[in-house]
């Protein structure tokens, strides 16, 4: 091919190197070998995985760690369904991304070609966009503004199916194909100066106000200028990204000071089932709202459910809108009372569970397990945290204070933590990286312990093993009664030894007085390692100072 020809897959590996993507979580398959051809040569790093779906939660994680959009390549047909299937983790955590998929040749379609699905329909509910590129002209300029999509506004997953024939094909090479630097970047919705000086003087007429921020600004980068904006405002501001929302554990008794606001401002928080919808008995009836959003959607859904209550509105992104709102204040507001009633309810926590044990022989309490926890994140404060899974996800939560975490998010499905921990030491590869999962949760990517191995990305899986799906179990219990329990047993089964024999490091822990030390030998392993801790069965907390 003469010398001034680009293959299509070219295109793609050239875009990504040259827009410093160059981190691509991917599976092999028939129909995206061209890239992984396209890639040699390149800065591209591929980390190829065990499962697509795991693909997907690793660039979801390094989307959240690093603020720049995940890429994951995985084949078309059964590849494509099984990434689809995380898409819903990514799209509730607001997290960006882009799914490539490969797909059957443009030239083939309705023909019964291999693999022949209507990928770019079934993603698009779990995306914020998704479609097929159509032509070999459009790959660059198609994934730049897949990119762009991924991270502006509300951020969220792309999905962009590229036909075979359009990767294997040459054309001659031209500078429209390369998009540039640009083209990629988000584009910014600010929050006018006018606007944020209604908030601010919204929020000063209030007695007894919150802000309330969204899942986007829960993750790394954002959680500075949240306090920053509690401290100047001196106006409580609460990270809500917890499917159990008022009732996040890491939030401690906010459910019981929350019907006293008189004034919510959601900052790119949707008025949704997280705030029990903002009804009463949670909120007063009387309580006012102030919504910022970058979707116009979101606004006028709380213009339908609250009606007149709704003060002030504003379409701008939640990023630039939490600066403008630092930038316009001027003073803490007059109720500091109400700040600090504020802070002491979302501090609280029960003072048993400082000297909380089991009682069964041979097992811990998961505040157990949470204590020897935090004295490793006090060891090593740059360490990250990855919550995942049922009840026993919920503990450190409540108890350990990382100063980065990420955990399973809105969307409420676990499974997510073994990649998203991988990909947490490959965004950070200096922090220990220490995920904690329930027994299910592990079996969902255990596998992926291979990846972790191969790549050199070690981190520490802390399995509380229940051997129940607990979450469930206890639903049970609550709702159909002691008798009706069934269908949620697993084995206390010995996932250190599934580390050991994929290549990594594994400890069974069945006393609290073992664990730290475990724990420190699992780092201190710089493999990929599985702390095994055997607990009780108990459900998650529900924080209250005076339990009903
Ligand atoms: C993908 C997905 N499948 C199923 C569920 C329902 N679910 C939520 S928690 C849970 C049990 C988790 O068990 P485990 O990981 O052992 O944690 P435990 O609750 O026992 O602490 C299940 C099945 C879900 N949320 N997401
Ligand atoms: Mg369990």
């Amino acid at each position: 091919m003469p010398s001034q020809h680009i293959r299509g897959a070219d295109i793609v590996a050239r875009t990504l190197d040259a827009a410093g993507l160059t981190t691509i979580f991917t599976l092999s398959g028939n129909h995206i070998m061209p890239l992984f051809d396209a890639a040699i040569g390149t800065r591209l790093r591929l980390i190829h995985v065990r499962h697509e779906a795991a693909a997907v939660h690793m660039a979801d994680a390094w989307g959240r760690l690093t603020g720049r959009c995940g890429i994951v390549w995985v084949s078309g047909g059964a590849g494509f369904t099984n990434a689809a299937a995380a898409l819903c983790t990514a799209q509730a955590a607001e997290s960006p991304l882009v799914l490539i998929s490969g797909h059957a040749g443009i030239k083939e379609i309705g023909r019964g070609a291999f693999q022949e699905l209507r990928q770019a329909d079934m993603a698009d509910p779990v995306t914020k966009a998704s479609w097929t590129v159509q032509s070999c002209v459009e790959l660059g300029t198609d994934l730049a503004k897949a990119s762009s999509i991924a991270m502006s506004g509300r951020p969220g997953p792309v999905h962009l199916s590229m036909p075979f024939d359009l990767l294997e094909e040459h054309i001659e090479d031209r500078a429209e194909l390369h998009p540039r630097a640009d083209a990629l970047a988000p584009r910014m919705l600010h929050l006018g100066a006018d606007d944020a000086r209604q908030i601010r003087d919204l929020l000063g007429s209030a007695a007894r106000p919150l802000i309330l921020a969204g899942p986007q600004l829960c993750h790394s980068g954002h959680l500075a200028p949240l306090a920053k904006l509690q401290a100047v405002l001196g106006v409580a501001v609460l990270p809500m990204e917890s499917p159990r929302g008022i009732n996040d554990p890491r939030l401690g008794a906010f459910a019981e000071i929350l019907p006293k606001a008189d004034l919510i401002v959601l900052l790119g928080k949707a008025h949704d089932f997280t705030l029990r919808f903002a009804d009463a008995p949670f909120v007063q009836p009387a309580c006012r709202f102030a919504v910022m959003d970058s979707e116009p959607d979101a606004v006028e859904r709380v213009r339908r459910e609250k009606g007149d209550r709704l003060a002030a509105t504003a379409v701008a992104d939640a990023g630039p809108a939490l600066e403008a709102l630092i930038a316009h204040a001027v003073a803490p507001h007059p109720n500091l009372a109400w700040l600090s009633e504020v802070i002491a309810a979302t501090e609280y926590r029960p003072a048993a569970w400082d000297t909380l044990t089991a009682r069964e022989p041979g097992k811990l309490h998961p505040v157990e397990l949470c204590r020897a926890l935090q004295q490793a994140f006090d060891r090593h404060p740059d360490a990250i945290l990855v919550c995942d899974g049922g009840e026993i996800g919920q503990w450190p939560q409540a108890t350990v204070t990382p100063a980065r975490r990420v955990i399973n998010g809105p969307a409420g499905s676990i499974g997510s933590s073994i990649p998203m921990a991988i990909a947490a030491r490959a965004a950070a590869p200096s922090s220990p990286v220490i995920a904690v999962m329930g027994d299910g949760t592990f079996g969902f990517h255990m596998a992926e312990f291979d990846t972790a191995v191969r790549c050199n990305l070690p981190f520490v899986a802390v399995v509380g093993n229940d051997a129940t799906w607990n979450a469930e179990h206890q639903i049970q219990l609550r709702e159909y009664g002691p008798n009706r329990t069934h269908g949620c047993e697993l084995l206390p089964s010995r996932y250190d030894l599934v580390a050991q024999a994929l290549g990594g490091h594994g400890e069974l822990v069945t006393s609290a007085a073992d664990l730290p030390a475990a724990l420190d030998r699992a780092i201190a392993s710089g493999k990929p390692a599985c702390v095994n801790v055997m607990i009780e069965r108990v459900p998650a907390p529900v924080i209250r100072r005076n339990p009903a």
